[in-house]
């Protein structure tokens, strides 16, 4: 298929098919898509691959999710390792309450952690694809999108000579804080965004999980989560002001306020140990509307930041992945325009729908700690429904597992 000529070590102008901006999630994705159906590409990165593979953030993945992975040869290792999650557990006013989401809907999670993802997905697209990537490049720019000869220039941290890469397509995969999104020209798209007024200290402690299933606990102190990643590493967070230093929590403060937030009569006592990440998330989420503007798509967090609230952002940058890897592939290969065009509103409607359980999620985890006795009594209300009603529990379900928005 569509081979252009390249050089891709000389400092020359070089030529792919497609730059991918980014190696997260998204970048791979489409880059092991393009290398399978031999189209050329290359994948551009800030980081280090050793940093990328160690980046610890994602675990939780929606079972379409890995599907879409397998059925593109990129789930070996997640099949044969990942955790299968069934349960999960809210604990309110001192009491354990499972949740069979499984039983109830067929699905499940599989927990695994995104470094290994990552890992696996760098392995495959550079080591057995052959694709082409760099890393710890510098100063990444985006050229002439409204053209149909875009380009992305870079300079090399070894030479600290500038590269310029010319291409027909160009994917923004550089997440949350990368240059693609502000590529776009003032006024081509319009940027919404939603601020939750919440921070989370998010821990990772080197401890095997305290329980066998995700534990919310929602307390007057504040909301607490537990989440499984591997026998050896347990993900926590805590409710905590936006904005807050990470070293106000001592390792004494965290496991207190972990015991009394999670605290529940018959729950197993919390395994305590090191933690070895730190670090406080101000809750707040955006969606660029379209993704797209001239030959740049973007695809992941660079389009659309869902808080981590509900454990979305990874599978929506998977799910923007198949449909642009796909689209190019279409586009590249077989001349087919309608993938590049419909992509955008394609996947808005799933991008809208887990903003939306976001949401609802947040007011249900932090109504309780709100200090408004109102809100507290709702979302006791909420929480009932949901474990009571058969229906509202079914509802709860399919959204939890990103089952909604398929129809
Ligand atoms: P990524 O993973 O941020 O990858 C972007 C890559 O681009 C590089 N980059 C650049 N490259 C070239 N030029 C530039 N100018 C660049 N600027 C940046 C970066 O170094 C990086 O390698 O974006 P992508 O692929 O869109 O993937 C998104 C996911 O990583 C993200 O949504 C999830 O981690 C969110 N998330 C979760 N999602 C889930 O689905 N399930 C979860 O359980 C879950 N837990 C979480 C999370 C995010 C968290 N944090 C840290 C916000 C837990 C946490 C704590």
């Amino acid at each position: 298929m569509t081979s252009l000529p390249h050089h891709s070590n000389s400092g020359a102008a070089q030529r792919f098919p497609v730059v991918i901006v980014g190696a997260g999630p998204a970048g791979l994705t489409i880059g092991n898509i393009l290398r399978a159906a031999d189209v050329d590409c290359l994948v551009l990165e800030t980081e280090s691959r050793e940093f990328i593979e160690r980046r610890p953030r994602a675990g939780v993945l929606e079972e379409w999710a890995v599907r879409g992975l397998d059925r593109r040869g990129l789930a070996a290792n997640l099949l044969a390792r990942g955790q299968v999650h069934t349960e999960c557990e809210f604990r309110f006013a001192g009491r354990r309450h499972r949740f069979g989401y499984a039983e109830l809907t067929g699905y499940h999670h599989y927990v695994y952690p995104q470094p290994l993802l990552v890992t696996d997905l760098v392995r495959e697209y550079a080591d057995v694809r052959g694709g082409a990537i760099r890393f710890g490049l510098r100063d990444v720019e985006l050229h002439d999108l409204d053209s149909d000869r875009p380009s992305v220039s870079y300079t090399d941290p070894g030479s600290g000579r500038r590269h310029t890469v010319h291409c027909d397509f160009v994917a923004g995969c550089d997440g949350a804080r990368g240059v693609s999104r502000d590529a776009l020209p003032p006024g081509s798209a319009r940027v919404s965004r939603h601020d939750y007024g919440i921070g989370w200290l998010a821990l990772l402690a080197e401890a095997p999980p305290s329980n066998d299933c995700v534990v919310f606990g929602m307390h007057p102190r504040g909301f607490a989560g537990h989440m499984a990643r591997s026998p050896e590493v347990t993900r926590y967070y805590l409710q905590c002001p936006p904005g807050d230093d990470p070293e106000n929590w001592s390792h004494a403060r965290v496991w207190s306020e972990l015991r009394q937030r999670l605290g529940a009569a018959g729950a197993p006592r919390l395994t305590e140990g090191r933690l070895i990440e730190k670090r406080v998330l101000d809750m707040h989420s955006y969606v660029v509307e379209p993704m797209t503007y001239g030959r740049l798509f973007l695809a992941g967090d660079a389009a659309h930041l869902t808080a981590p609230i509900a454990a979305k952002g990874m599978n929506l940058a998977l799910h923007d992945a198949f449909l642009l890897g796909d689209a190019l592939v279409g586009r590249l290969a077989k001349g087919d325009r309608s993938g590049l065009d419909g992509y955008s509103a394609a996947c808005l409607s799933r991008v809208w729908d887990y903003q939306e359980f976001s949401q609802w999620l947040s007011e249900m985890y932090h109504g309780v700690s709100s200090g408004d006795p109102h809100r507290a009594g709702t979302t006791l209300a909420r929480l009932r429904r949901l474990l009571g009603s058969p229906s509202a529990g079914l509802a709860f379900a399919e959204q939890y597992l990103g089952m909604t928005a398929h129809r």
